[in-house]
């Protein structure tokens, strides 16, 4: 039985944190993903783990209940009452503390305001990102001072300073602590290098990466229509009245959506969910559509991409009462691509799908339900148990992914 379970995400750095610590104890955590998104998560469950909704939240197989991330991996590595992680000494005990306090509170905000807005998560302004990398990197100094003058961060050998800094900074590395970053920070790099490829922490962190360069921001995709040649006077803004959804003419459709989408949250997918959508689908009041991305060969790393369908679905918003829909990441780092079906209300993707700017970068094809070959495409891209075929025919496993419910 596992000994608690953890809220979170595999590729959020304190989500990995608290993986490891339980690793190093050979403690099993179920991980119940939760979205770093405090207003995703406002469920009362939730919030009575974490208030604030964040990531992570921890809660025991006998009850007990716990957030901030520090609190969580001191209680899951205490649970082995001989654990070297936590010193040997009160002083040692304090030192961890202390650097967890820095990596948590210091460290991790300044260079989530770096790496952040040029992955697409925060809005982006090249002088609030300019700034946030100076401060990133001036903080980051303390470390590589430190590491250049001891092997690891309290005493003579790893503790939880070292495991808690190395994962809250995985991300960092991946994005903006490059190549040329690392050859000016060789005690930084070779702690690094060191922490993670420790057996427990490989065994949760088998696939590192390292950013080549600096990641570039890019803008997302938006194809330019041409604009009307003489558009009609725009009426006061409080004359103006509210404009309806399109699909909302189609009126009210005998198959719910909302009943759709909590049998296939509340239901196991194969065995329960898709037998009661194929008997309640209406292919009359909705259609099924493959959304594809169009640029998977300039996909990079999976949480990227992943980040890229959050960020799509997030821009959906205005649809949610037409739209059900699964999109998830397939491949490897560097090796991925982004695809998934939606049901939509209608017999058209446009209605739904226009309300995101970035709809365009997606393509849409329309699936027959009565076709054996599409049905299996709905069930294989809802279930996400089994690869999908990249360009050159290789299996591509699930990797991450969003449903739009
Ligand atoms: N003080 C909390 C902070 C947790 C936190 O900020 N988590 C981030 C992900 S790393 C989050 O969930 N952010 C979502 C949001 O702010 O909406 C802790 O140390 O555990």
């Amino acid at each position: 039985m596992a000994f608690g379970k953890l809220y979170g995400l595999p590729d959020n750095g304190r989500t990995l944190s608290v993986l490891v610590a339980a690793k190093h104890n050979d403690l099993d955590l179920e991980l119940v993903k939760t979205e770093a998104k405090a207003d995703a998560n406002t469920g009362a469950e939730y919030r009575s783990i974490q208030p604030l909704g964040k990531i992570p939240g921890f809660e025991g197989a006998n009850g007990f209940k716990l957030s901030e991330v520090i609190a969580i991996n001191i209680y899951v590595t205490s649970q082995n009452e001989k654990t070297t992680l936590l010193g040997k000494t009160k002083q040692d005990y304090a030192s961890i503390v202390s650097w967890l306090s820095f990596a948590n509170a210091e460290l991790l905000p300044r260079f989530g305001a770096w790496y952040r807005p040029l992955l697409g998560l925060d809005g982006y302004n090249k002088k609030t990102v300019d700034e946030a990398s100076k401060a990133a990197l001036k903080t980051i100094a303390v470390l590589e001072k430190y590491l250049t003058e001891n092997t690891y961060l309290v005493g003579e050998r790893i503790t939880l300073a070292d495991t808690f800094t190395a994962s809250l900074l995985t991300r960092a590395f991946a994005t903006v602590l490059d190549k040329s970053w690392r050859s000016e920070n060789p005690a930084t790099t070779r702690w690094y290098n060191t922490i993670i490829n420790q057996e427990p922490f490989k065994a949760v962190f088998p696939n590192p990466v390292f950013a080549e360069e600096v990641v570039k921001y890019t803008p997302p995709k938006k194809e330019e229509k041409p604009k009307p040649a003489a558009a009609a006077p725009e009426q006061p803004a409080e004359e103006k009245p509210k404009a309806k959804h399109p699909l909302e003419a189609l009126g009210k459709p005998t198959l719910i959506l909302d009943d759709w989408k909590r049998k296939y949250s509340n239901e196991e997918t194969r065995e329960e969910a898709l037998p009661w959508f194929w008997q309640n689908y209406k292919p009359d009041e909705y259609s099924l559509w493959k959304v594809d991305y169009k640029y998977n060969d300039e996909l990079k790393l999976t949480f990227m991409s992943n980040n890229l369908v959050g960020g799509f679905h997030a821009r959906l918003e205005a649809s949610r009462k037409y739209l059900f829909g699964a999109q998830a990441v397939y491949g490897a780092n560097y090796a991925n691509v982004i695809t998934g079906v939606f049901l939509v209300r209608g017999q058209e993707a446009e209605p739904a799908f226009s309300v995101a700017p970035d709809w365009e970068s997606y393509s849409f094809q329309k699936l027959d339900h009565t076709s054996e070959a599409d049905r299996k495409t709905v069930e294989d891209l809802w279930a996400w148990d089994v690869p999908v075929k990249g360009a050159d025919g290789q299996d591509l496993p699930f990797a991450d992914g969003h449903v739009f419910k």
